[in-house]
This record gives structure tokens, sequence and C-alpha cells, in this order.
């Protein structure tokens, strides 16, 4: 069984026949300028960052079997699955829902609301649309990873405090080993990446752990 010897808090034991890998919301709405991220005020060219790698990444799992899991935060058209508590966020102006250069804000099928295309999902690989933060939420993707059979998620996407750390709260209370891959995450904010990577990892794994692209790909290829 590999293992990532250096994973922190303490070496991660796993089986690649039972892992699979979640690429939470590389969508142009995050990462390029005109969308969600950028109407509520953030810097996104600090989450660009993190593509090459989390290219390499899913390249890697893709390669050694792992299944590839993809998550795009959007809602419907009709936004019957937005409630106000969410709606009410970010530039009164620019709110989800509302037209921009990338079409309405974080609406399914827009082309902002679509993952950026260096880590683009190819045929065969399940991408979910999810209401919320957390990918459990109002989603299949529970039965999903029943069916494959999987114990083991490894994580990457965007942002690590919010969308990606509330899933992988959510698997962790649902029974998954969880290991949070640092150079595949971003935060608009450095400071919330750092302590959201302390957190996960304090008081023993508490939450899961973490791990390089390199010591993932170590523990893979022996
Ligand atoms: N605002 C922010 O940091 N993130 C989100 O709204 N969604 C995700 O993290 N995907």
């Amino acid at each position: 069984m590999p293992q990532i010897a250096t994973a922190l808090p303490f070496g991660f034991d796993f089986d690649a026949t039972t892992s699979a890998l979640i690429v939470i919301d590389m969508q142009r709405d995050f990462i390029e300028p005109g969308g969600f991220g950028e109407t509520l005020g953030n810097d996104v060219s600090l989450l660009q960052a993190i593509v090459p790698t989390t290219a390499a990444l899913i390249a890697l799992c893709r390669d050694t079997g792992i299944p590839v899991i993809h998550t795009r935060e959007c809602h419907k058209p009709d936004l019957s699955d937005l409630p106000a508590a969410k709606r009410d966020r970010g530039a009164p102006e620019a709110r989800i829902g509302d037209p921009g250069p990338m079409g309405r804000i974080l609406v399914a099928g827009e082309r902002g609301a679509d993952i950026i295309q260096e880590v683009y999902p190819i045929t065969g690989e399940l991408v979910i649309d999810k209401p919320g933060k957390g990918a459990f939420y109002a989603t299949i993707l529970s039965d999903h990873l029943a069916r494959l059979g999987t114990r083991t998620l490894i994580f990457a996407g965007v942002t690590t405090e919010v969308c990606v750390q509330t899933t992988m709260r959510e698997a962790n209370d649902r029974g998954f080993e969880c290991v949070l891959i640092e150079d595949a995450t971003e935060s608009y904010f450095p400071a919330f990446k750092a302590a959201t990577l302390d957190m996960i990892r304090a008081q023993g794994a508490i939450v899961g752990w973490t791990a390089t692209f390199a010591e993932l790909k170590h523990a893979l290829n022996g």
C-alpha cells in the first residue's frame, strides 16, 4: 500500500484502487477577471499560480487509474437553488445571476461557470454542479463514491478555505480519508490558505492530511 511518508501531520497510507481525486471549482468565474471572484473584490491572478500543478495532478491520476471528479459551483438559470443568504453577497450590481463579461455570473451553462481549459474534464469523468460550497450538499457525490467503492479522497482546487475546506470537512464526516495537495489549491488570501492547511492537519489530522504534488507522485510511482 502506498504511503506519503512526508505528509503532514504524519505518514498517510492509501490504496490507489480505492482513491479518487476531487478537483474543486476550477472555473473561469473564480480564476479569470470579470467573474464572481472579482465581483467579490478579490485579485483573481493569485489563483492562476496553481493551474500547471493541478493539470499535472489530474494527468498523474488519469495515468494511475484514479478516477477524477470535477465540481462547479453554479446555479440553475431560474436561480431556484440560490438562497437570499447567498445571493446578497458582493457588489450589488454584479451578483450571482447577473450578466457579466463571461455570461450570467455563476449560472450553469454560462461561459464563466465552466472549467478553465487547462484542467478541463475528459469524457467519462464526472462533473458535479453544486449550489453550495460543499460538494456533498444537494448533489449525487455520495452515491457516486459509494458505487466506486472510494475510501480515500485527494483534494485540489479553489478556494482553499471556502469550497475545498467545506467539502473536505463534509467528506471527513462521511468517513473518507482525505489528503489536500498543497500546491494544487489556492486562496485569494495567502494567510487563509496557510491557516486552512494548519487547521486541517492539527490535532492529529482532525480533518485530514496535507502533502505536495511531488510527494503524492513519489508515493504513486514508487
Ligand atoms: N469566495 C471564495 O473564496 N470562494 C467561493 O465563493 N467559492 C469557492 O471557493 N469555490
